[in-house]
C-alpha cells in the first residue's frame, strides 16, 4: 500500500524518472519541440500515471492551491451515530451517511433499484480520503514545465505512434466528423491512461461515496455519485466494471460520471458508448468533450515561440481577471491576431503561422523569459480537460510528436 500510494501521488512521480531525460530542460525559448528517437515501449510501472482530468484528482504545479479543509466540512456523523446514543444496530457513520444519501438521491429523482444496484457492496475507503487530503495545499516545489514534460512525454511517444497507427481508420473518421485533430485525441488518451493501459483500480461507488461522506467537497462528489448511480441504473455500464481513479474518473478518457453522461459517444457504431472497452468510443467521447469546450476545426493548437526581449508585456497583458482556472490563465496574455504577434517580433519555432487574423495568446507557463508558446482557442479547449498549462502543453507536444502516425 505504501508503495502504491507513491504511484498515485502525481507530484512525486518525478522522483522515479531516470536522470538524463531532460529533453526539455535546456533554455526552452530557443528549442524546437523535441522528438526523442525510438522511445522505449516498456514502461516502468512507476512512470504510469493515475487518472486525471479537469477533475478533482489532478494537482498540477501550475494550478491554484486547493483551499484548506474548513472545520465545518469535517465528516459529520448522521444523527444517531453518536456513541452516547446506544442505537440498537450501531451502524457505522458511513452506513448512516449512505442511508441519508439514498433518501436524498430518491428526492433528486434517482430510483431505489438504481441505488440498490449501485451501492451494493460500497464501503468506506480510507485510502481514497487520505489521497484527497494529501492534495498539495501549495503549488509545491518550483519545478517548471520542462520537468513536467520530461515526466510525461519521452515514455509516451513511441507507444503513441504505435497506438495511433493501430487505430488510424477510427482516428481519421472521428477526427473528420468532429473536427478535432486526431493527434490530440491520441495525446489525451496517452496522457490520461497511457493509451488505455492504466485506467484505475478503485471501486467507483465506494470511492465517490467515501469522498462525499468525507465532506471536503461534498457537493461535487455527491453530484458525481448521483451520476454514477444513473449510469449503473440505466444499464449503461456494469457495476462491476466501474473501476477508476480514486477521485472517480474512469475509462480510457478518464471521464467523471457527470462528464460521461454528457459526452460519452459511440465511435465504433455498435450503438453503445463504451469508454471502458472501446478505443473508438473513447476517441469520439474525447472529441465531444473538446468540441463542447471550444475546439475549432482546422486550427492548430499553437506553437513554441521565441519572444523578443523587447516585448512590452504590459501592453499585451490580459486586462480581464479570469473567473476560473485563475492561476494557469494568469500566465496567458490577451488575445491578439497572429499577424500582430509577428509584427511584435515573435518567432514561430518549427511551425507555420495560422491565418493572420487568428486570435492567439502568449503563454509563458513559468513566467516571462522561461519559455513561451503562442496558442489558439484549441489550447484552451485542452485546458478544459484539465485546467493546467502544463497538462495542455503535454497534450499538445505529445500530439505534435505522434501526428505523423495518424496520417
Ligand atoms: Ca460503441
Amino acid at each position: 500500500m505504501a508503495n502504491d500510494d507513491k504511484l498515485w501521488q502525481r507530484g512525486d512521480m518525478r522522483v522515479f524518472l531516470p536522470l538524463g531525460l531532460c529533453l526539455f530542460a535546456a533554455p526552452v525559448a530557443a528549442q524546437t519541440p523535441v522528438v526523442p528517437p525510438a522511445a522505449p515501449t516498456a514502461v516502468a510501472p512507476a512512470d504510469l500515471p493515475p487518472a486525471s482530468t479537469a477533475r478533482p484528482d489532478e494537482a498540477m504545479p501550475d494550478q491554484a492551491p486547493e483551499p484548506a479543509p474548513e472545520p465545518e466540512n469535517a465528516p459529520v456523523p448522521a444523527a444517531g451515530a453518536d456513541a452516547a446514543d446506544p442505537a440498537p444496530m450501531q451502524a457505522s457513520p458511513f452506513q448512516l451517511w449512505l442511508d441519508n444519501y439514498r433518501a436524498g438521491a430518491i428526492g433528486r429523482g434517482l430510483k431505489a433499484e438504481w441505488l440498490d444496484a449501485a451501492l451494493a457492496g460500497a464501503s468506506f475507503d480510507a485510502g481514497v480520503v487520505a489521497r484527497d487530503r494529501r492534495q498539495p495545499d501549495s503549488p509545491g516545489a518550483p519545478t517548471g514545465y520542462a520537468t513536467y514534460l520530461d515526466s510525461k512525454l519521452p515514455t509516451r511517444i513511441g507507444p503513441g505512434r504505435s497506438a495511433a497507427g493501430a487505430h488510424r481508420d477510427a482516428l481519421q473518421r472521428i477526427a473528420a466528423n468532429s473536427g478535432v485533430a486526431p493527434e490530440i485525441l491520441v495525446a489525451i488518451w496517452g496522457i490520461e491512461t497511457f493509451y488505455g493501459r492504466v485506467t484505475g483500480r478503485f471501486d467507483l461507488p465506494s470511492a465517490l461515496a467515501s469522498l462525499a461522506f468525507d465532506g471536503r467537497r461534498a457537493a461535487l462528489f455527491t453530484g458525481e455519485l448521483d451520476a454514477l448511480v444513473r449510469i449503473i441504473g440505466e444499464g449503461r455500464e456494469d457495476r462491476a466494471s466501474l473501476k477508476g481513479s480514486w477521485a472517480g474518473a474512469f475509462g480510457q478518457p478518464q471521464f467523471l460520471p457527470s462528464s460521461y453522461l454528457v459526452y460519452a459517444r459511440d465511435g465504433d457504431g455498435d450503438g453503445r458508448a463504451d469508454i471502458i472497452a472501446s478505443v473508438p468510443d473513447s476517441f469520439a467521447s474525447i472529441a465531444a468533450y473538446l468540441t463542447a469546450n471550444g475546439w475549432q476545426r482546422g486550427q492548430p493548437w499553437g506553437f513554441r515561440a521565441i519572444v523578443p526581449a523587447s516585448l512590452d508585456r504590459a501592453a499585451v497583458a490580459n486586462p480581464v481577471a479570469p473567473a476560473a482556472c485563475a492561476r494557469p490563465l494568469s500566465r496567458h496574455s490577451r488575445a491578439l491576431p497572429a499577424a500582430d504577434w509577428r509584427a511584435r517580433g515573435v518567432i514561430a519555432i518549427n511551425a507555420p503561422w495560422p491565418a493572420d487574423t487568428t486570435p492567439m495568446t502568449l503563454v509563458e507557463p513559468d513566467g516571462p523569459g522561461a519559455g513561451a508558446f503562442l496558442v489558439t482557442a484549441n489550447f484552451r479547449a485542452i485546458m478544459a480537460y484539465n485546467c493546467s498549462n502544463y497538462y495542455a502543453l503535454s497534450v499538445a507536444l505529445l500530439g505534435d510528436a505522434v501526428e505523423p502516425a495518424t496520417r
